[in-house]
């Protein structure tokens, strides 16, 4: 038996959105149980909790319904968010537009500025579905996310593919941002001046 660490797991909170009917909670709970569960729509939230493989870090996972009521609460969930999973229904091309759309007025929030995001390009399994190179172009996502870190993934809540790939991406971005954000210049700067000061 190999030791066990006594240092308990870092924990990360995601935010995960997306229109009704895009598979998130069908995804969290393939991704929680590896099961099929039937789904109704989410009125309000589910949140679970996912320990990475090596149990190093658990990632709260908050699924907020998608429904067009549900969307102006989605803002109350925004703050301590470390991630934003945005989830698309890549086989349904008619929303694709109005997925873009509710994605740009959450970007805009200030809470979630710079923080990581990960598209999950959904329902792959279907035929005709958009691939992930096309939905970073209709989402004009190389424009919209020139300040953060960001990944299509494609995957399917129905399979399963794709889907730990997506969290592990995440869990990448939060743990080693490639962006260095205005706090850690500013950190810097702030112990190379003191470091010098000592000298
Ligand atoms: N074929 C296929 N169907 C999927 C997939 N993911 C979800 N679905 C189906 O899509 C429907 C909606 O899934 P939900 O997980 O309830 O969608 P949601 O995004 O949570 O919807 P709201 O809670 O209303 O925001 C269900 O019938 C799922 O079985 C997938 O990858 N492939
Ligand atoms: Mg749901």
């Amino acid at each position: 038996m190999g030791q066990q660490s006594s240092k308990p797991p870092a924990e990360i909170r995601v935010l995960m959105l997306g229109l009704d009917d895009a598979g998130k909670s069908t995804l969290l709970y393939k991704l929680k149980y590896n099961e099929a569960v039937v789904t109704v729509p989410t009125i309000g939230f589910n949140v679970e909790m996912i320990e990475t493989r090596k149990k190093a870090t658990s990632l709260t996972v908050w699924d907020i319904g998608g429904q067009n009521k549900m969307r102006p609460h989605w803002e109350h969930y925004y703050e301590d968010t470390a991630g934003l999973i945005f989830v698309v229904d890549s086989s349904n091309r008619t929303r694709i537009a109005e997925a873009k759309r509710e994605f740009e007025q959450v970007l805009k929030c200030e809470h979630l500025k710079k923080i990581p995001v990960v598209i999950l390009a959904n329902k792959q399994d279907l035929t005709g579905a958009v691939s992930a190179a096309e939905i970073t172009k209709r989402f004009g996502l190389r424009k919209t996310c020139t300040n953060r870190d960001w990944f299509v993934q494609p995957c399917s809540a129905r399979t399963g593919m794709g889907l730990e790939d997506g969290f592990r991406r995440m869990v990448h971005f939060v743990k080693t941002p490639s962006l260095l954000t205005e706090d850690h210049i500013r950190d810097t700067v702030y112990h190379l001046r003191s470091t010098m000061k000592q000298r």
